[in-house]
């Protein structure tokens, strides 16, 4: 795939510049880049008179912790609020109709639909596709968007977008970070905004209860060297009774998986949360042998070559013979 043709970009600047209201949708359990993407351009359109509403498909919409600070929380409208017709629909960092959650059927009744996105795998819909999966981040394509519609950046768009830059490179340090993407962070830093408040928000501001899921979760780690065809596997599980008992939500263990996947045994690193009553969340990396996003959007997930995952209703152990089954079938990437 390739990046955005300069036709496809003059459509989507000709429809938000015409639009008087946008509906913006990210996807479900929305990470930095889909909060601070769809939050950074609800801010550029309401300044610049549109009526702005920004959801995503859960009910309740519960904002990460980690995120509580993003600029443009207020634009957030309950799912069951959301316009059923809406004029123009702006989806973010969602790669697949499914990920839309409730929202998924604003793809029929919305009269027109702009896709934002950097992902690899998914189903793809949409009739206007800005939709790059060289990029960086969401973030990338929006900031070039509010360039193409002449919004100038201010400290709560670089704040928002600086959020989505940060998380989805991992801190600056995935294949993805380009020279390109260090120019646009310097750029979000001219403005003024305090990058050093922003990555303690995300990355340093953890529940108490965080260390003692940590540890647990470390702790029965498994290293199966021989899977993954001998490249090596980590995975662990966190019950639902593991992070009810230390009082922690799923999203308050998103980076498990950034010290799981450290392990140097191993080319794949997986973790799977349980919901309370609810179904396994599997969260996959690589380290780039593998193409998880494929191995994942098998599986009914997507994601990431690299970083991806999905949900399943199986037991652990069925859903990681399951995944086993498909990380040896996997073709290997070239170094
Ligand atoms: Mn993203």
């Amino acid at each position: 795939m390739t990046a955005p043709s300069e036709q496809v970009w003059r459509e989507a600047v000709d429809l938000l510049a015409r639009a008087r209201s946008v509906v913006l949708a990210c996807h479900v359990a929305p990470d930095g880049d889909a909060l601070g993407s769809m939050l950074a351009l609800g801010l550029a359109l309401r300044a610049r008179g549109v009526t702005v509403v920004a959801a995503w498909g859960e009910d309740p919409q519960v904002v990460p912790d980690a995120y509580g600070f993003l600029p443009g929380l207020d634009l957030l409208t309950p799912a069951d609020q959301v316009p059923a017709r809406p004029e123009l629909l702006v989806t973010l960092d969602t790669s697949s109709p499914d990920r839309l959650g409730l929202l998924a059927d604003r793809l029929q009744t919305a009269a027109c639909v702009i896709v934002l996105d950097h992902h690899t795998s998914g189903r793809p819909f949409g009739s206007v596709r800005l939709v790059d999966d060289q990029a960086a981040a969401t973030a990338v394509l929006v900031a070039e968007l509010l360039d193409r519609l002449g919004v100038p950046l201010d400290e709560d768009l670089a704040t928002a977008l600086y959020t989505g830059l940060l998380t989805d490179t991992g801190s600056f340090t995935y294949a993805a970070t380009t020279p390109a993407v260090h120019a646009l962070a310097a750029r979000l830093l001219q403005t003024g905004i305090r990058h050093d408040l922003i990555a303690r928000a995300v990355y340093d501001t953890n529940p108490y209860g965080y260390l003692q899921v940590l540890g647990r979760a470390c702790a029965e780690a498994r290293l199966e060297q021989q899977a993954v065809r001998g490249l090596g596997l980590v995975w662990t599980t966190l019950p639902a009774s593991l992070l009810s008992g230390a009082g922690v939500s799923l999203s308050d263990v998103e980076g498990v998986i950034d010290v799981v996947r450290t392990a140097r045994e191993a080319e794949v690193a997986v973790v799977l949360k349980q919901e309370p009553g609810g179904p396994l969340r599997v969260s996959t990396r690589s380290k780039g042998a593998v193409d998880l996003g494929e191995v994942c959007g098998a599986l009914g997930g997507g994601g990431h070559r690299f970083a991806a995952g999905f949900t399943s209703y199986d037991d652990v152990e069925t859903t990681m013979s399951v995944l086993r089954a498909a990380l040896d079938d996997a073709p290997h990437l070239p170094a």
